[in-house]
């Protein structure tokens, strides 16, 4: 098929280069502009895209773009999960800084494309902290890590990759989940279906519906599973509920494909969140993992992530990862310096981790902190309804409950910018905003928008 166009356009591309030389050579200018403007050459007359319609902007990525054209004093972001400090900047960690510092010190270093898989000192400390660095997955070899452009890029390389490699086509996302998710593998290639997992009537997880959807979905199935702080409803199940999604996985052999964009944010410690992920690594199944950096290390512009594949076996693992290089070469050839070894210099101090991992629980505490602040605040207000899943949900989001109508009030009425499913990012809020979001948020459940 591919040959055939190919070659098609090719030998068109001849024809019309045969005939363009033979006008020059008549000098017939007027045959010549009639050659430029043929339907496809798009030089005069009507644009070639012209059938093309506005696209909507992005659900979560455009509630920024709408914030910044916003002239208002008060307006306030909280749609996008970005952390930002007290005084609502944007932050780069102290480590951050301290790492770069090196690399820019260091002369040594060059600027040479990277092998395809990426960094390897990268992948293989990029592992350690997910798995933990005694995982027997680790231990025996049976796992490959590839570099990645951050957890976006490292859930469609695993999407292709499981497309072109796995017996079912089908994944499993959450209902609902991160709006990326069913694009990313739709357009990997998979088919994407839905299981249950949050209950509105609760505001806190559907696991009766959850077990249910997993238990009759077809043996082999791929599962998506937020390893924390799930996006967008910052419910995640107990230690003893996933212990029951892992049973329930293995016996029907669903293939579990961990999105790990939060790693640190729910409890504020690394390895407490890795932990659903290492149970299933320690059953000794297959797993794959995506990983980034965007929101744990503040690094989200650097685009730095990872994506492993746990094997059975070393000697898997090595064609694996043969496999996943023919998926990124012609997706982008290899990934960026700078953000891995940023990452690298980091995850390899001693001194740098352990400022990595008290700058971390700072901005984790920071955002509880908030959950309790606004909390307080609706309650100050004797704002009706039951606000408690502000100060139950974990990680950066609070799922409202606000439906798009009373969204669309508090973005027009008091300049609040979150996604229309009442999702808000509890980093983008400090002290000084809190007052201004209750506010909001009692006038528009008072007012029965
Ligand atoms: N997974 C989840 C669950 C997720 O929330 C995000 C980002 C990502 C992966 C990808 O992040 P990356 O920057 O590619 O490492 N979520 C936030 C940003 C975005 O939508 O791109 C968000 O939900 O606001």
């Amino acid at each position: 098929m591919k040959t055939t166009q190919f070659s098609s356009s090719s030998s068109s591309d001849r024809r019309i280069g045969a005939l363009l030389r033979h006008l020059t050579a008549g000098s017939d200018s007027d045959h010549l502009s009639s050659v430029y403007a043929s339907p496809t050459s798009g030089v005069t007359g009507g644009s070639v895209f012209a059938h093309l319609v506005q696209a909507p902007e992005d659900p979560i990525l455009g509630v920024t773009v709408a914030y910044n054209k916003d002239p208002s004093p008060v307006k306030l972001n909280l749609g996008v999960g970005a952390y930002r400090t007290e005084e609502g900047k944007p932050l780069v960690l102290n480590v951050v800084r301290k790492a770069e510092q090196q690399l820019i010190n260091d002369r040594t270093r060059i600027k040479e494309y990277l092998p395809i898989v990426g960094l390897v000192e990268f992948n293989k400390l990029s592992a350690k902290l997910i798995l933990g660095a005694d995982s027997p997955a680790i231990r025996e070899n049976r796992i490959t890590t590839v570099e990645c452009l951050s957890g976006t890029g490292s859930l469609r390389v695993g999407g292709e990759f499981l497309a072109k490699h796995y017996h079912q086509k089908t994944i499993y996302i959450t209902q609902p989940t991160w709006g990326n998710h069913p694009k990313i593998f739709t357009l990997a290639g998979l088919t994407v279906k839905t299981y249950r997992y949050y209950d509105p009537a609760t505001r806190g997880l559907n696991f009766k519906g959850l077990l249910e959807d997993l238990g009759a979905a077809p043996a082999g199935s791929i599962v998506l599973l937020h390893a924390c702080a799930h996006n967008p409803t910052g419910v995640d199940p107990t230690i003893q509920q996933w212990e029951q999604i892992r049973q329930l996985m293995r016996s029907k052999g669903l293939m579990p494909f961990f999105d790990s964009a939060y790693q640190g944010f729910a409890s504020g410690s690394l390895d407490t969140d890795a932990k659903p992920i290492r149970m299933f690594v320690a059953d000794g199944g297959e797993c794959l993992v995506a990983q980034s950096y965007a929101k744990n290390m503040g690094l989200y512009g650097e685009r730095v992530g990872a994506l492993s594949i746990v094997c059975k076996s070393a000697d898997v693992a090595g064609r694996v990862e043969s496999q996943l290089k023919l998926v990124i070469r012609p997706m982008y050839s290899s990934p960026p310096i700078h953000g891995a070894s940023i990452v690298a210099v980091i995850l390899r101090d001693k001194n740098l981790f352990n400022e990595w991992t008290l700058e971390l629980k700072a901005m984790a505490d920071r955002i509880i902190s908030m959950r309790k602040q606004l909390f307080e605040a609706l309650r100050t207000r004797g704002t009706p309804g039951d606000w408690s899943h502000i100060i139950k949900q974990i990680g950066m989001f609070t799922f409202t409950g606000l439906n798009p109508a009373q969204v669309s009030f508090m973005t027009k009425e008091y300049h609040i910018y979150m996604t229309s499913d009442g999702r808000i990012s509890m980093a983008g809020l400090s002290s000084k905003t809190v007052p201004h979001l209750a506010d909001a948020i009692h006038a528009v459940v008072t007012k029965a928008v």
